[in-house]
């Protein structure tokens, strides 16, 4: 039985609905792209938490893509595996044998968890790699990584197909040679190459921080392309961020419209981000 109380929580709810009306109205439509990194997965209150957020997007017209990460959880099966891994400026130096289990973990138990919380919360998801419908074609980063990729050549028609059927597609950031070779793609390089193919509206990328801060430490709400090139100059914009706001950068002269850095552990924050005046983390434009 619905409870008559009119308790304070259930005003606030309707009228944080009635307040989103007009970010609905402007994402109607939208592609988004959801940067997922392993850091961010956390427990399965989190993950089920995350998998609503982007069948409610759907369900209000929005396009969301989500690319996936899974750093730690690929860790754990090398270290069951006895296999030593090493990281250089943030990218896992692969060889043949690490690039199996990589595919396994990402392609496989990550992909998959994920698609089946979309499901378990009310949406349609299909799993893909880079491989899937030619996605996303790589070239070697470098020879002294490996089987480490950079995105060369996208395909996002498949995307688009998926869109037309209102069904979730879910990326796990690896890539098809040109020589039959299976790649390795950093999740935020991977998730920028995918934003960019589809010149989205927005990136979102959920990261374990709360955004791009200064040199006080505190956290920029907006900064513009140029912001990032001098902040980064200054060393104010080091360590673990650099990637990010390289994505960032890359995104938005492939004709992506924002990219926000956010705290992927604030509860909603995709929500928070899109559908109210708060908005959530570091919003970088062009
Ligand atoms: C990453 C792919 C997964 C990833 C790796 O092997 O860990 C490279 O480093 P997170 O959770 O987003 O960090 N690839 C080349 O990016 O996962």
């Amino acid at each position: 039985m619905r409870k008559q109380t009119m308790q304070r929580d259930w005003i606030a709810t309707a009228r944080t609905l009635n307040e989103a009306l007009p970010y609905l109205q402007r994402y109607e439509g939208a592609t988004v792209v959801i940067k997922f990194g392993g850091n961010a997965m956390g427990d399965d209150e989190a993950m089920n938490s995350f998998a609503r957020d982007i069948v409610l997007m759907r369900q209000v017209g929005v396009n969301p893509v989500v690319v996936h990460g899974g750093g730690p959880m690929i860790n754990d099966l090398l270290k069951r595996l006895n296999v030593s891994s090493e990281f250089v400026h943030g990218k896992r130096v692969t060889d043949a044998a690490t690039m199996e289990v990589v595919e396994m973990v990402l392609a496989g138990r990550v992909n998959k968890r994920i698609v089946q919380a979309i499901s378990d919360a009310g949406g349609r998801a299909v799993g893909l790699t880079g491989k899937d419908a030619k996605l996303m074609v790589c070239d070697q980063t470098d020879p002294d990584l490996g089987f480490v990729g950079t995105p060369s050549e996208m395909d996002p028609t498949v995307l688009t197909k998926l869109f037309e059927a209102e069904i979730i597609p879910v990326i796990a950031p690896i890539g098809m040679g040109r020589n039959g070779e299976t790649f390795n793609v950093n999740g935020d390089t991977a998730a920028g190459a995918v934003a960019a193919a589809l010149k989205a509206d927005r990136l979102l990328l959920l990261t374990d921080v709360e955004g791009v801060k200064d040199q006080d430490g505190k956290v920029i709400t907006e900064l513009k392309a140029h912001d990032i090139i001098d902040l980064t100059t200054a060393g104010v914009i080091a360590g673990g961020m650099i990637p990010k706001t390289e994505t960032a950068l890359m995104a938005l002269n492939g004709g992506v419209r924002a990219v926000v850095i956010l705290d992927g552990r604030t509860p909603n924050a995709c929500l928070l981000e899109l559908f109210t005046e708060h908005g959530a983390g570091s919003l970088i434009r062009q």
